[in-house]
């Protein structure tokens, strides 16, 4: 009965901790006694910004020495903010790039602005390591006063020797690095590793709507492992047998040029540089150490992070055999055969090579207290983030029968807390500088009628010119302009010169013709929003295309928008005889269910036999009893 309380105990933990490839090796009962299986493992995906070493340049880009005041895009006149790198409440220095904001105030870096403007405003951020990463998810980077226009991402596979590109962003990428845009998700599966340049993360969407820059890495995990990442095996599958596909995702350090700020989405408005610069809160790096599929574990040590190897390995990254073993038997691990992979464990010195998927077999008496590890207890999640892509279930009858784990010590280090923390701002007046003359268009923000004072009615015709949409002028005195007022035919600006937002220029009109503006009609459910760019074009949301986004991409159906297929005849293939429905379900056979028809009906030991883990079914109680001491012992340790 003891042993059965600790089965269950087990089986939670287990399904609370385990993912695929989550253990080197475990204690399995055979005809022959227990014995040790090794299998291929990898560290879980943690939150890597607590690791990384952050370095700006050049040097003075910080703002703060001397004090410097900003504005904002929203509202260029309400500059209320200044930035003092003496002042701990008003510094913005590099450090809040990666802090765990945990008073819940955003704080952030914050550059110079852009006063040296037209000498180009850049800066780069150097993130570094010192080891080998492998990215897990998205890389997430959260600009507090809009997106820059233009950047780079690099990345470094060999610790900041040789760089690469790993991303262009642009507003208009033929315009910045002639490079077509393209999204990841028109990427086909043999392009996925191309370096692309997208405009998605550069445009002009205000500030406060999307403050993120990505690089998408789930969306290049999902063109293997389906959209929700049901079917890891695939991804897995393909990580082996495509070339770079690994690598694609490997770096130990990475930099972020910033080419050009966000500009508010207009030009760059010289007579109001004091809203132009980089603000960043966080950068999210979510990925796990690189050990070559010979570690579970990857601790801070001496201040690096380090793979606690095993297979008889050693090394940062577990890439070479321990002395006294065949150096030139040392291999990386595998992730096939699913699901538990190849350890290619190093071979003895003087032994035959070997190594492959075969389990070695013990040479040590595994009920011998003195060699019988503890029972590891389940850690917690090291972050709050984004959970580690791999929700493929281990199966039943492996829970009960896997009992055992490394040999490394849990975590005893803890990343440091990068600063204190600053105490909240206090408020500080808000305050109108001198008003600045815009060039046109006027900015679509206007400030608030109440700050400002009431236009004038202008009596001379002279100054009034409305292309015929309008025969009504104002001055405004606080701005110094004359502008007409009320443009008619869906026209706007100082001269009625402009469309109004939701429509777009007619190419065959003059400009003073009435017909001089069309309407963006973009579909309602395929598109962003409503307004469309000189063209006509309207801004999809993820999936559509088209014009007026009322069409789907390939791999896309569409209700009412579009939706990402469940099923298809290429990649997302219904098994065990399950049948694709209009690319939104699988039709399966009785016996099976899943999204894909993936999991057979039959639970347990139900008749149901599955190759492969027949032999786990030998696994003896008694062999769980004589660790019981331990497994209790360690469980109310804790
Ligand atoms: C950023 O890094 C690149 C590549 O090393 C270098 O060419 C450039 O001058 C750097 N820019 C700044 C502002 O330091
Ligand atoms: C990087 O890590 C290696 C291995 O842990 C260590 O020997 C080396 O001193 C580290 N280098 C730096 C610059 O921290
Ligand atoms: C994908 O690669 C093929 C050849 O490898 C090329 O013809 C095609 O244009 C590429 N597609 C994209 C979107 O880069
Ligand atoms: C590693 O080497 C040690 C010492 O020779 C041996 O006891 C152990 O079983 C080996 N482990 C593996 C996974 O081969
Ligand atoms: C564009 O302008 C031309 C010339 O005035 C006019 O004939 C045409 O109808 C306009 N197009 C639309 C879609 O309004
Ligand atoms: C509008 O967008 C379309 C599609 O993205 C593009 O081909 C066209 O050049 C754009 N027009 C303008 C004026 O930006
Ligand atoms: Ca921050």
């Amino acid at each position: 009965m003891l042993c059965q309380a600790v089965l269950l105990l087990l089986h939670c933990f287990a399904s609370l901790t385990l993912g695929q490839y989550d253990l080197c090796k475990s204690l399995v009962s055979t005809d022959d006694g227990a014995v040790w299986e090794q299998y291929a493992c990898q560290p879980k995906a943690q939150s890597m910004k607590d690791y990384m070493r952050v370095k700006v340049d050049p040097p003075g880009i910080t703002c703060g020495n001397p004090p410097e005041r900003f504005c904002t895009l929203e509202n260029p006149y309400l500059c209320s903010d200044e930035c003092d790198a003496s002042n701990s409440d008003l510094a913005h220095p590099p450090q809040l790039m990666q802090d765990r904001e945990r008073t819940g105030r955003i704080t952030y870096w914050q550059t110079v602005t852009w006063s040296r403007y037209p000498e180009p405003l850049l800066a780069n951020i150097s993130l570094a390591w010192n080891k080998s990463l492998e990215l897990t998810d998205d890389i997430a980077i959260t600009f507090e006063y809009g997106r820059p226009t233009i950047m780079v991402l690099d990345k470094s596979m060999d610790h900041g020797r040789t760089w690469q590109s790993y991303q262009f962003y642009a507003d208009d990428c033929l315009d910045a690095f002639n490079m077509p845009p393209k999204l990841v998700r028109d990427l086909l599966p043999a392009n996925i590793t191309r370096v692309i340049c997208t405009e998605q993360f550069s445009r002009w969407v205000g500030s406060k709507n999307d403050k993120n820059v990505k690089f998408e890495v789930r969306e290049r995990f999902a063109v293997f492992a389906g959209p929700r990442l049901l079917n890891m095996d695939s991804l897995y599958t393909r990580m082996e047998s495509m070339k770079g596909l690994r690598d694609f995702f490997t770096f130990t350090n990475l930099r972020l040029r910033l080419l050009r700020p966000a500009l508010g989405g207009t030009y760059v408005q010289r007579d109001n540089l004091l809203k132009y610069f980089y603000a960043i809160s966080n950068i999210e790096v979510p990925a796990r150490c690189k050990c070559n599929l010979h570690a579970s574990l990857c601790l801070l040590q001496e201040g690096d992070l380090q793979c606690q190897c095993e297979h008889n390995t050693t090394g940062q990254d577990c890439q070479r055999c321990k002395k006294g073993f065949k150096a030139k038997s040392w291999k990386a691990g595998s992730y096939l055969p699913t699901p538990n992979g190849s350890p290619n464990t190093c071979a003895v010195a003087g032994a035959p090579m070997g190594g492959g998927s075969k389990p070695l077999l013990p040479t040590k008496d595994p009920t011998d207290s003195t060699t019988t590890p503890p029972l590891q207890t389940p850690r917690p999640p090291l972050t709050d983030t984004l959970p580690p892509p791999s929700p493929t279930p281990i199966e039943q009858e492996e829970l009960t029968s896997i009992i055992i784990t490394t040999e490394a010590t849990p975590p005893t280090t803890t990343p440091q807390p990068i600063t204190e923390e600053s105490t909240p701002h206090p408020p500080i007046a808000e305050e109108l500088t001198s008003p600045a003359l815009t060039e046109s268009p006027p900015p679509t923000t206007t400030p608030s009628p109440t700050d400002l004072p009431e236009p004038m009615d202008v009596e001379s015709e002279e100054d009034c010119e409305c292309y015929g949409h309008s025969n009504r002028c104002s001055y405004i005195d606080y701005l110094n302009i004359v502008t007409c007022v009320s443009c008619k035919h869906n026209t706007r600006g100082q001269n009625c010169q402009h469309c109004r937002l939701g429509y777009f220029r007619n190419a065959s009109a003059e400009l003073d013709d009435e017909g001089v503006c069309i309407e963006c009609n973009c579909n309602q459910m395929g598109s962003v929003h409503d307004r469309c760019n000189g063209t006509g074009f309207c801004q999809c949301k993820d999936g559509a295309t088209g014009s007026k986004c009322d069409d789907c991409f390939p791999g896309y159906y569409w209700k009412q928008g579009c939706y990402s297929n469940v099923c298809d005849e290429e990649l997302l293939l219904c098994q065990n005889g399950g049948t694709c429905s209009q690319n939104q379900k699988c039709i399966c056979p009785p016996e099976f269910k899943g999204v894909l028809c993936q999991q057979s009906r039959c639970e347990g030991d139900k008749a149901c036999n599955t190759a492969g883990t027949a032999h786990l079914h030998f696994l003896a109680p008694l062999l769980l009893c004589v660790l019981l001491p331990h497994l209790l012992a360690t469980l109310t340790a804790h």
